[in-house]
């Protein structure tokens, strides 16, 4: 039941938090499949999630628009038209507000409802859920859909609150827009975010400074308006399409080469190179199967890609320091963009290498850094986030004898499956750390992970099991075996990523998400469902 508010009347068996891709499929699993009572609480004023919040200039998916969607219902397939070939965060907020009006999910959404804490009875076997507004709501499932990126990394930076001017983080852009027509912009920041939003930034600023700390790789997205044609042929392709995101380890609509770079010869390399970068996006990573796993691999491709930039940027300053990179192409998230380093091209560009000469502070008139000083009306952090465990840290979790999240984690997230912490029983992560989450595209880890926790729960309920709770040892197993695949990559590699949780000061250095692809993940959670969820204690 539910009212016109979205708020859930009765008692509740599932709270859901976060109305974004996961919180409104899970929502669908739970309430539309098994007939539970759902209550979601989302704190943004609308359906989104990230795409809610990350509504900065150039902000778009890097992952193609039919291919970043949900599969559940070929209905909605068919209904739903993307305009380009990467949809942008507009586009993105109109298709989950359109999956939320098609399948009447608003009704149990409560907006503008920033959860503060969630903390478990044992003696009732519940979850009370406490707002920032002083509400309260109980129910026996809780599921975290809260999102990998959804917290906002402002980094310590002496000074900021004497910045005559303004700043923004990208993760928390304001609604309306910023302008910044006549204005001189600092951006600091060149991660997926910061390579977005250079080039659009630059078009009105009167002049940009991008500050790098770390130069990155980036390919060419080539974005385009999709044709009446193309439109079609996703469509009429889409259970072809899905089943390649099902197959393949990071859920891309294409197969990596099964080559490696290093059997062909040179000119076969560079063509095969050539082709991907006229073609662009993600799929460049897949031109040779070991390009993400072997070093000698991995280097055909990165020097290909310094050729390239070199090739673009005109002033050998710029390039010198775009170029002064220190880590293998993939070990971080791969950016993909518009215009990038085209855009070091413009007078009004300007970079400013902050490992050589670091911010020292930030003053009321701009930046100062150990050699200079900027003087700047805006500021832009696109400087990421606290990444996949900042989000469930926010909030206070308690599980079984009062355990914090926050002090089962203090050495770093340990989970089974990426989807149970033991001692928090009947609390389910989705996209949580130790699930591929962020090296998949997300909808696909998604759907995965909802009806996962759907069949769980329904087996409880048909099995009269009022608990479900990870062991401590398949956990601690289940980290092992993250580390091992994670090793298996170059990931590891790269020793500042926020896979890593490098970027954040004071943050335990895990590695995450789990790398071994999708397809065994996917298996892997199979097997112990059948095997009457193995690794979980299941109690009455
Ligand atoms: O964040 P990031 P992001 N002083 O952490 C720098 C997804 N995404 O928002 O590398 C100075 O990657 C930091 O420098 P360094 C995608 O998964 C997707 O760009 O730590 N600089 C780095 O340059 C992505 O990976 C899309 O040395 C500081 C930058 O800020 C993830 O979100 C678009 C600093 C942060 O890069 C995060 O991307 C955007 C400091 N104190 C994002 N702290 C698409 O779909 C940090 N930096 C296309």
């Amino acid at each position: 039941m539910a009212t016109q508010s979205g708020k859930t009347t009765g008692t509740l068996d599932a709270i859901i938090i976060g109305a974004g891709f996961s919180g409104l499929y899970q929502l669908i699993c739970l309430r539309d499949r098994l007939g539970l009572n759902v209550q979601v609480l989302e704190t943004g004023s609308a359906v989104g999630g990230t795409w809610y919040w990350n509504r900065y200039p150039g902000a778009r998916c890097d992952v193609e628009s039919y291919a970043y969607c949900y599969t559940f219902s070929p209905e909605l397939t068919e209904e739903w038209e993307w305009s380009e070939r990467y949809p942008d965060d507009a586009e993105l907020r109109r298709y989950l507000d359109f999956v939320a009006d098609r399948f009447d999910l608003k009704r149990n959404i409560q907006f503008n409802t920033r959860v503060t804490s969630a903390w478990y009875d044992e003696a009732a076997n519940t979850w009370t859920v406490k707002t920032e507004a002083g509400e309260s709501f109980t129910a026996k499932y809780l599921i975290a859909a809260v999102g990998c990126l959804s917290t906002a990394n402002v980094p310590r930076i002496a000074g900021l609150e004497s910045f005559a001017g303004h700043w923004y983080h990208t993760g928390e852009w304001p609604h309306d827009g910023v302008d910044f027509t006549g204005k001189r912009v600092g951006m600091i920041g060149t991660g997926s975010t910061g390579i977005q939003a250079a080039p659009v930034i630059a078009e009105t600023a009167s002049h940009l400074t991008v500050f790098q700390r770390t130069a990155n790789y980036s390919i060419p997205a080539r974005n385009a308006a999709l044709s009446e044609e193309y439109k079609r042929f996703y469509k009429e392709r889409a259970p072809e399409i899905r089943k390649t995101t099902r197959e393949t380890p990071n859920g891309y609509p294409f197969k990596p080469n099964p080559k490696s770079a290093l059997e062909v010869t040179p000119e076969e390399r560079e063509a095969a190179y050539e082709e991907a970068w006229a073609r662009g996006g993600m799929q460049f990573r897949a031109t040779f199967r070991d390009i993400v796993l072997h070093k000698e691999a991995n280097e055909t491709a990165a020097a290909f890609i310094r050729h390239k930039i070199a090739q673009v940027v005109k002033d050998p300053k710029k390039a010198a320091i775009l170029l002064d990179i220190d880590h293998a192409y993939g070990a971080k998230r791969p950016p993909i963009d518009n215009g990038y380093f085209e855009c070091f091209n413009r007078d009004n560009v300007s970079l400013v290498d902050i490992k050589a000469a670091p911010i020292e502070r930030i003053i009321s008139s701009g930046i100062r850094t150990a050699d200079a000083e900027y003087p700047l009306d805006i500021i832009v952090f696109a400087t990421g986030f606290d990444a996949m465990t900042g989000p469930l840290l926010r909030m206070d979790i308690r599980g079984r004898d009062g355990l914090r999240l926050a002090d089962a984690w203090e050495a770093g997230p340990t989970t089974y499956l990426g989807l149970q912490v033991a001692g928090f029983p009947n609390l389910f992560t989705m996209t949580g750390p130790g699930s591929p989450s962020v090296l998949c595209v997300m909808p696909v880890a998604i759907e995965q992970h909802g009806e996962w926790i759907a069949s769980c729960i329904d087996y409880m309920r048909k099995n009269d099991i009022a608990r479900i709770e990870a062991k401590p040892e398949a956990a601690e197993k289940w980290v092992e075996h993250v580390n091992e695949a994670a090793n298996e990559t170059l990931l590891v590699t790269a020793k500042h990523s926020w896979y890593l949780g490098a970027n954040i000061p004071g943050k335990p250095r895990v590695f995450m998400p789990y790398a071994g692809g999708m397809p065994r993940y996917r298996q892997k959670c199979d097997e112990v469902a059948a095997a009457g969820y193995e690794g979980f204690v299941l109690s009455r």
